[in-house]
């Protein structure tokens, strides 16, 4: 059975693949599942039928027979295990793999979220300019603890994974702030990561919706 995802009928980032279903279209692209999309309204996605799948009134969803998940932590674990290609085969490798997509939701997104709400959306706050060196101060300590584990090499633990797949889509986050040019081999770990061909063709898709253009 083939999945559906949900994404953004319009995304605010004008399809620059920010938004978190690219994460989720190039987990399939790298495992070669295909998939469909419904695209969602930000009306729709606060109406009782999104809310069944998803609590919070957000994009990504997955839907596959009566299986329907949120998050995108989960929804790349769910495909990374079902599929060859996301996850080592050696069982210490493959948790240390799982560890880095927890690692990249849950210990270097939340400061770059706080970054990018406190431009975007508390920027008129007369205490915004006051805060705003704090907050991006905690960025960069932790992409210097980031790029220290990373050092010369390619990938965080060995072959490419799933953990690689949510960390870069977790730092491509910063490219407009500039701040990930700081960190030479960030940068490259990301170039790194968008020069996979699943990485374009989850790109060419996710720009689709917002250029009107199939791809292909
Ligand atoms: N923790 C959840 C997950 O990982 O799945 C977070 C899901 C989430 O934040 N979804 C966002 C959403 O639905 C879209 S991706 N927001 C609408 C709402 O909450 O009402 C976040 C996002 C949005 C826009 C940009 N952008 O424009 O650059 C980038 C990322």
């Amino acid at each position: 059975m083939t999945p559906t995802i949900t994404a953004f009928e319009a995304s605010p980032d004008r399809g620059q693949g920010l938004a978190r279903d690219t994460r989720v279209r190039w987990a399939f692209e790298e495992v070669g599942q295909p998939y469909d999309v419904r695209l969602v309204s930000f009306k729709a996605m606060k109406e009782p039928a999104h809310l069944a799948l998803h609590p919070f009134g957000q994009i990504p969803t997955y839907e596959e027979g009566d299986l329907a998940l949120f998050e995108t932590g989960s929804i790349l674990f769910h495909i990374a295990e079902r599929h060859a290609g996301l996850l080592p085969e050696d069982a210490n490798a493959r948790a240390r793999a799982i560890t880095w997509m927890f690692a990249a939701v849950s210990t270097v997104e939340p400061p770059i979220l706080e970054l990018a709400n406190a431009r975007l959306l508390e920027g008129d706050r007369p205490w915004a300019k006051k805060r705003l060196p704090v907050v991006v101060d905690r960025v960069r300590d932790r992409l210097k603890q980031l790029s220290t584990r990373l050092g010369e090499a390619d990938w965080l633990d060995g072959a490419f994974s799933a953990g690689d797949l949510m960390m870069a889509h977790v730092l491509q986050r910063l490219k407009p702030s500039g701040i990930l040019n700081e960190f030479p081999n960030l940068s490259a770990y990301v170039a790194r990561a968008e020069a996979r061909p699943a990485y374009k063709r989850a790109f060419d898709a996710q720009l689709a919706v917002f250029t009107g253009k199939p791809t292909g």
